[in-house]
């Protein structure tokens, strides 16, 4: 059979051990294959090394460097894939060690991925910059050279793209360049997140693969790809959802996170992560049915930490009941986190109760605001309206009540204007 698809790669993982880490080295690698397959290649074999630290030079020590050359041999391998990121210095001594074999780390798999799922000139632009950051570095002759001859994942975007001399001025540019368009793009998208700030914005954060699109998806109608890979949603997603006659939401379905995720992409990535940072209340969604799923949290909490972003603004829901094998982790997380919510996004078991609990939050947040209006009041009425979100309005007695959804600023502005 003829088939103009390119034959898959093959993938040999490595990892190094730290004392008393084996299993978390263990999940890491298990994530690492999954970030392959993501990328388009295939796990052939797997080698972990247990020691005191990382090889300063080869990141493995020299034995097992050789170990891993003759299995690369024996598996036919294209491409061997490091669990962390590699130092310049690291990555220019194996490749001169095993200059057989395309050698990539996590992070160059991670930007590969995001490279592959990119759709918006927002989400290129950021990539761009992302994996231009992290090959200025690591700009040598010999991956200039890898490149040409090897191509295939983990070199997708960076310098195949520009010149194969492309030298580290070159590069220092583009930087430049992509770091202006980006500001530009943040100007539109904080004109557009101002046109929402008379409403509620709930964003959804969490690990990737967690179940955050297919929850925006329940919540606002069918509109955000979902998908079993990871880092399948890059471009920051809002929609606008009516929760009741009264309530409605701005909901914004953004990129996920990961443990280990290349620092130059969280840094670019800043302007559609702005979402998180000014929203009203987080989502945490989570992977219950994961067995990772604490280490998850942790990941979710340390990428947060960047932000400035209240606890309480936070409401925890572990998503994926219905994968659940024993009711042993909802009892465990019922007990640790009272406060959470227990969800099936695919089945829309759950989400009733998520719903009323926004709610609460929006009629709690310090942005409603009742006002007695007398009925005559035609301009002060028409004001509420236009400024803010009527979330109830009802006669008491001869004189209307508002509760208006009222940014603070706007509030005390109409207070002025009507003397009230
Ligand atoms: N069993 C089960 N699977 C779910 C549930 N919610 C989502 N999934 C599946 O989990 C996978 C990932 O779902 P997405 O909604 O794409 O996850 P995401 O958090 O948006 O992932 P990224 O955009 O890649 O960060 C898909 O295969 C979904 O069908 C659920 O409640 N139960
Ligand atoms: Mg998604």
């Amino acid at each position: 059979m003829h088939t103009n698809k390119k034959k898959a790669e093959r993938a040999i993982l490595c990892a190094v051990s730290l004392p008393g880490k084996i299993e978390q080295t263990e999940h890491s690698i298990e994530e690492l294959a999954q970030l392959a397959k993501t990328a388009g290649a295939v796990v052939v074999d797997t080698v972990i090394q247990s020691r005191e630290r990382v090889h300063s030079l080869y990141y493995l020590g020299t034995g097992k460097l050789n170990t891993l050359q003759l299995l690369a041999e024996e598996q036919e391998a294209d491409v061997i894939i490091f669990d962390d990121e590699l130092s310049p210095s690291q990555q220019k001594h194996i490749e001169e060690a095993i200059p057989e074999y395309k050698i990539i780390d996590r992070s160059a798999l991670i930007l590969d991925i995001f490279t592959l799922h990119a759709k918006t000139r927002e989400a290129k632009t950021q990539v761009m910059l992302a994996e231009a950051e992290y090959l200025l570095p690591r700009l040598t002759r010999q991956w200039t050279h890898l490149e040409r001859q090897t191509g295939g994942i983990g070199m997708r975007g960076g310098p195949g793209e520009m010149q194969i001399e492309i030298d580290r001025r070159l590069l220092r540019d583009r930087i430049k360049k992509l770091k202006q368009d980006l500001e530009k793009i943040s100007v539109q998208l904080e004109t557009k997140r101002k046109s929402r700030s008379k409403r509620f914005n709930v964003a959804l954060v969490g690990y990737t693969n967690a179940g955050k699109s297919t929850l925006m998806n329940y919540l606002a109608g069918p509109s955000v790809a979902v998908e079993d890979q990871l880092f399948k949603t890059l471009d920051t997603t809002v929609r606008r959802v009516q929760l009741d006659k009264t309530h409605t939401i701005y909901l914004s379905d953004t990129i996920g996170f990961i443990q280990k995720l290349p620092h130059q992409l969280v840094a670019s990535f800043r302007s559609t992560l702005k979402e998180v940072e000014t929203a009203d209340l987080l989502l945490k969604v989570i992977d219950i049915a994961d067995e990772n799923f604490r280490e998850h949290m942790d990941t979710i909490d340390e990428v947060l930490k960047d932000f400035d972003i209240q606890e309480k603004r936070f409401i925890i829901v572990f998503n994926k009941t219905d994968a659940l094998e024993n009711s042993e982790n909802i009892k465990y997380v019922k007990r640790s986190f009272p406060d959470a919510f227990c969800i099936s996004a695919e089945r829309g078991i759950g989400i009733d109760k998520l719903v009323d609990a926004i709610r609460k939050r929006i009629d709690e947040s310090a942005y409603v605001h009742s006002f007695y209006v007398q009925p005559h009041e035609g301009k002060l009425i028409a004001d509420l309206h236009r400024f803010g979100e009527v979330l109830e309005s009802r006669f008491v007695d001869d004189m209307i009540l508002f509760k208006v959804f009222l940014d603070v600023s706007i509030y005390e502005g109409l207070k002025k204007k009507h003397n009230l």
